[in-house]
């Protein structure tokens, strides 16, 4: 028996140094020292021996258990500690390294743009105003002194979800909202997504931005629109930018004007900047129509005021020197990074 408790501790402690983790280690304590372990079953024998030798094997068979136990613990100490050093190096932190500087953005040509005419105009006392996107013909045509069958509706190319619901041409639904629940004096702009049918090319797109402007108050008059176009045209472009007012029609404004932009290039002798116009078609505008002032309650007899139409990405292509619409949607980080 002596024999083969000396040989079972040194079995153990081979094993046990071959233990490669806490799991396999506690397998190699049960099957040497569980209950149903190898001492165990020597000790079963133990009724086999004189009474002078039990007490000598059972002595002996104590201590093989507590150097077994003892190489138990030690092993799981070294498996421990391995495993606290291969953690610690897998986190260490070199702190003396540079920091990874995080990649800036910056803003879409297309929100700068609109955040300088946005500041432009709450510099003026004009608030902000947004509205669906998904419009009733009333809000889009009818208020806006189009009935149907009105021939400027045929020149929207709408697009239609049914008889009475459309994505809007332009965010005047907008204004006629902000008429009909606020009273004068009203100044506001209106910025957001437009639709129209349009075929994409360089210079148009079925989705584009556009900013709106309204002004209703007592006693407005076409000096206010010159003047307010003039101040945003001027911090846009340069003090020396002129403006050209030309006569125009839409059935929402009476009289209205399109305005151009003298070329920055030949100060309006033409050239090939501006095709030999010497001007730039830059938006639309007009004193709006007592129809529509009417429309909303607001008395035209009491009141006055104008509005104008900005296609956000005519201004931002002239400002970024871009020449196709289509880059500003297309999400090319080697055309979005250079501004
Ligand atoms: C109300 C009354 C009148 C808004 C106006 C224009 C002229 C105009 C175009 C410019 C380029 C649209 O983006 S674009 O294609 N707009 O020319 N827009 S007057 O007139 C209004 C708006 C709301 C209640």
């Amino acid at each position: 028996m002596t024999e083969q408790l000396k040989e079972i501790e040194l079995k153990a402690k081979e094993e046990l140094s071959h233990a490669a983790d806490l799991k396999s280690l506690d397998d190699i304590r049960v099957r040497f020292l569980g209950k149903k372990g190898e001492i165990t079953a020597i000790l079963k024998q133990m009724g086999k021996l004189s009474p002078e030798e039990r007490p000598v094997i059972g002595q002996l068979a104590n201590k093989v258990r507590a150097d077994i136990e003892q190489a138990v613990t030690s092993a799981q100490n070294a498996i421990k500690s391995k495993a606290a050093a291969v953690k610690l190096e897998a986190e260490r932190l070199d702190v003396t390294l540079p920091g990874k500087a995080p990649k800036l953005g910056n803003a879409h040509p297309l929100n700068a743009t609109l955040a300088e005419v946005e500041e432009v105009f709450l510099g003026m006392g004009f608030d902000i105003v947004e509205g669906p996107e998904v419009e009733t013909d009333h809000y889009c045509f009818e208020a806006l002194n189009m009935p149907k069958h009105h021939p400027a509706r045929d020149t929207q190319d709408t697009f239609y979800i049914n008889e009475n619901v459309l994505l809007r041409t332009q965010t005047s639904g907008v204004q006629i909202r902000t008429m009909e629940k606020m009273k004068p004096p009203i100044r506001i702009i209106s910025p957001g997504r437009v639709y129209r049918s349009d075929a994409v090319d360089a210079t148009h797109s079925p989705l584009f931005h556009q900013i709106e402007g309204l002004v209703i108050d007592k006693g407005i008059t076409m000096a206010d629109l010159k003047g307010t176009l003039e101040m945003l045209l001027k911090r846009l472009y340069g003090e020396d930018t002129q403006l050209r007012f030309r006569p125009h029609h839409f059935p929402y404004t009476e009289p209205s004007a399109e305005v151009d932009l003298m070329c920055f290039n030949c100060h309006g002798k033409g050239c090939s900047m501006c095709k030999q116009e010497g001007y730039v078609e830059l938006l639309g505008s007009g004193m709006v129509h007592p129809k529509v002032l009417e429309g909303c309650g607001i008395d035209p007899e009491v009141y006055s005021g104008f509005a104008f139409g900005i296609g956000l990405e005519r201004i931002t292509m002239g400002r970024y020197n871009i020449n196709d619409m289509r880059l500003l949607y297309e999400n090319d980080m080697r055309f979005l990074e250079q501004f």
